[in-house]
């Protein structure tokens, strides 16, 4: 007889040099379970979700596809303070037709709903270069539990400034708040002992997988729609 779910086992196991059985039905298994609870969600958990996940994107890309941004965070306890350096940035992409870029960097916390006090923060324009030095400095006073929220990201957003046309979208670099030292209360060395961090930019393309697509799914909902729209924003940029 005709066997094809012994076909596809046997295809997928590729006699135990292939994929582990167990290991593809747990992916799918996982899948399942994530849309579910994703659903039970209200939609500012879902906005917190989006966060969580594209932190944990970031983290697993190491391509420079994109560039590089180098910069340093701090948290400090005693003054409930954000400390935020942005050093440089280098080998971004050219947006512009002389083959180069006016880069600046906005810097801003997210979700709204957790930050709604801090507004946007924004280096000055580096003109024609894809490797900018910024070398700025920009605080945001903010309170542990803020900080500790679920959710609760560093965002930077990489723009090529055009006098003309809208600005171009270059990347984005997402740094989950819990990563920020300082921020679990651990003691934090002289600010420029601290290390320089620095993370590959990433592109709306490296989607996060459920939080956003159910967020569009949600045409009832004013706070899901406008979120979804923001970040069409970005993608569209981004083309
Ligand atoms: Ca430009």
């Amino acid at each position: 007889m005709f066997d094809a779910l012994g076909l596809l086992v046997d295809f997928f196991h590729a006699k135990g040099k292939g994929l582990n059985m167990e290991d593809i039905l747990s992916a799918q298994f996982q899948e399942l379970r994530d849309l579910l609870t994703f659903h039970k969600m209200d939609t500012m958990s879902l906005i917190e979700t989006f966060y969580m996940q594209m932190a944990e994107i970031q983290k697993q890309q190491e391509s420079t596809e994109f560039g590089i941004l180098n910069f340093r965070a701090v948290y400090r306890y005693d003054s409930h303070t954000l400390y935020v350096e942005v050093l440089s940035a280098k080998d971004l992409i050219p947006l512009d037709a002389n083959g180069l870029s006016d880069p600046f960097v906005l810097v801003q916390l997210c979700p709204d709903h957790v930050f709604p006090n801090i507004t946007v923060q924004s280096t000055q324009v580096i003109k024609k270069t894809l490797h900018p030095l910024f070398e700025e400095s920009f605080e945001f006073a903010i309170s542990p539990g803020e900080c500790q929220h679920k959710g609760a990201t560093l965002l930077f957003t990489i723009m090529d400034h055009d006098l003309v046309f809208q600005n171009d979208f270059a990347g984005e670099v997402y740094l989950a708040m819990e990563d920020v030292p300082g921020v679990s209360g651990e003691e934090v060395t002289g600010y420029d002992a601290l290390s320089i961090i620095s993370l590959p930019l990433i592109q709306p393309k490296h989607k996060a997988y459920g939080a956003l697509q159910i967020l569009a799914r949600r045409t009832w909902d004013k706070e899901a729609q406008e979120f979804v729209k923001k970040r069409s924003k970005v993608e569209e940029q981004a083309a």
